[in-house]
């Protein structure tokens, strides 16, 4: 670490990811030889390549508008890279890096050959319009085209990029390269997309929280769920909640939270949609439109009791005060949709006192592995029904779940999830890095 910190100044969200995953595999490491006269560690921590470029782009005022770009291609041990494309104000290279890494266990986990990478833009989304949102993903990809293909490295979405920026993306792709193939994941329906992929994320988690339920011989069955976010993947978990018949209570943005006394249901899941089409990224609308609910300004909704928290917007979401709040209104289950949306001290306290945590890298990796599969579906040239896919996803959850529970259990029971999932990612990525040779 001390290495990695001196190589990589000021790389917060990257140094803490690593560490994480460093301190719950370091029993494992100790006992494999092998690992540490390969450098399994100092290979894995430095990506394969990086490819960062200017995206210069033209507004609607007529203005040239600059914007900088990056793909981490961070380890291809178990497959093509693979991992989502993020634009957002915030994007550095820490972040698409901390990401990256976190993608090549996720994937790992997922059971599906596939390598982790990242990459995105530190584009501002909010207040654009339709054709300025072209214009920069046509400008995006003019660079990011180079370097990607289905057999080398294929991005989908993250947090502003949805189907919408996935088709401008893949229709200039297309273009440059006179090649029609599943370079993309989350493709529209209609050409080439998978049924259940826009869900995949937030279903695939409710999945993995019934798994963690069933552990103690509880079910989601009348559950008082806090969700934060409401894009994509809160969206995804939201509707599966509902379907399982949970209350989901709360949702959020960046401006503040919204309590929603009767819980989210029916057309207000479809307002959700609506809400993010509007590009206006603010939640308080949702409070106007429907009665039942109240706004609360600047503040996130882990103060709301609950019976299951789940994280679905951001890094850092979550830190230890709100752990504790969490624990003092008799939470049960923390089970982190987002990346990393929990601080190590929000994690260290919801372990502590007992609760179910779920990692990200585990629970969310239901979005990546319906990417999986429209990427077979695409090979094959084919479309499986939603049942299909629906049922392929759970069992893949249901295996990420054992899985965390053979590296996580505890004498005294507890299953540590993160540990778990951490331990049985990187054997399958470590022990591949060691039959592949010094590369
Ligand atoms: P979206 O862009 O659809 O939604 C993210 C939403 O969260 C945006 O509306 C964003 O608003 C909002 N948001 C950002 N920061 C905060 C904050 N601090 N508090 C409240 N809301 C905030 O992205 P996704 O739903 O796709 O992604 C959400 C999370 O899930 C991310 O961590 C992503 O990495 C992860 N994830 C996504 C997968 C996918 O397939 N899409 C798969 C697995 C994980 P604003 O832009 O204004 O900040
Ligand atoms: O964080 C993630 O796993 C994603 N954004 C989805 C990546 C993918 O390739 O579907």
């Amino acid at each position: 670490m001390a290495d990695l910190e001196k190589r990589n100044p000021g790389e917060v969200e990257y140094l803490q990811a690593v560490r994480e995953v460093l301190a719950s595999i370091e029993v494992i490491y100790n006992q494999n030889p092998q690992f540490e006269k390969s450098g399994i560690i100092e290979r894995l921590v430095e990506p394969d390549r990086i490819l960062t470029f200017k995206i210069p782009w033209v507004d609607d005022q007529g203005n040239v508008q600059v914007n900088r770009g990056y793909r981490v291609q961070f380890n291809n041990a178990l497959g093509p890279y693979k991992g989502g494309l993020r634009f957002h104000p915030s994007v550095n290279l820490s972040i698409l890096k901390f990401l990256g890494f976190e993608q090549i266990f996720k994937n790992s986990l997922t059971t599906l050959p596939i390598g982790g990478g990242k990459g995105g833009a530190d584009f501002q989304p909010k207040g654009k319009s339709n054709a300025e949102i072209m214009r920069f993903c046509q400008a995006y990809m003019m660079e990011l085209w180079k370097i990607i293909g289905p057999e080398t490295d294929v991005p989908a979405g993250d947090i502003g990029v949805g189907g919408r920026e996935i088709g401008f993306l893949f229709g200039m792709y297309k273009k440059l390269t006179n090649n029609y193939s599943g370079v993309l994941t989350g493709k529209g329906l209609a050409w080439g997309g998978s049924l259940v992929r826009p869900e995949a994320t937030g279903f695939g988690a409710v999945y993995f929280v019934q798994e963690m339920m069933a552990t103690r011989k509880d079910t989601m069955q009348g559950k008082k769920v806090a969700v934060s976010g409401f894009g994509n993947v809160a969206w995804g978990a939201v509707k599966k909640l509902d379907q399982l018949g949970a209350k989901v209570i709360t949702l959020s943005g960046p401006d503040g939270y919204v309590y929603d006394k009767e819980g989210i249901s029916g057309n207000k899941i479809d307002y959700l949609l609506e809400l993010r089409a509007s590009n206006e990224d603010i939640i308080e609308p949702y409070a106007r439109q429907f009665k039942s609910s109240t706004f609360t300004s600047g503040k996130r909704p882990w103060e709301v009791p609950c019976d299951i928290a789940m994280p679905c917007a951001t890094q850092n979401e979550l830190d230890q005060a709100d752990a504790q709040n969490l624990v003092n209104n008799k939470c049960s289950c923390v089970c982190e949709v987002a990346n990393m949306p929990c601080t190590p001290d929000a994690v260290e306290t919801i372990q502590h006192n007992g609760l179910l945590y779920a990692p990200g890298k585990a629970a969310n990796a239901g979005g990546v592995a319906v990417s999986g599969l429209e990427m077979t579906q695409n090979a094959m040239k084919l479309h499986w029904p939603a049942e299909e896919v629906d049922s392929r996803l759970h069992e893949i959850m249901r295996a990420i779940h054992a899985s965390c529970v053979l590296y996580g259990k505890r004498p005294d029971g507890y299953i540590d999830y993160a540990k778990g999932a951490n331990i049985a990612g990187f054997l399958k990525v470590a022990n591949a890095m060691l039959d592949q040779g010094v590369i």
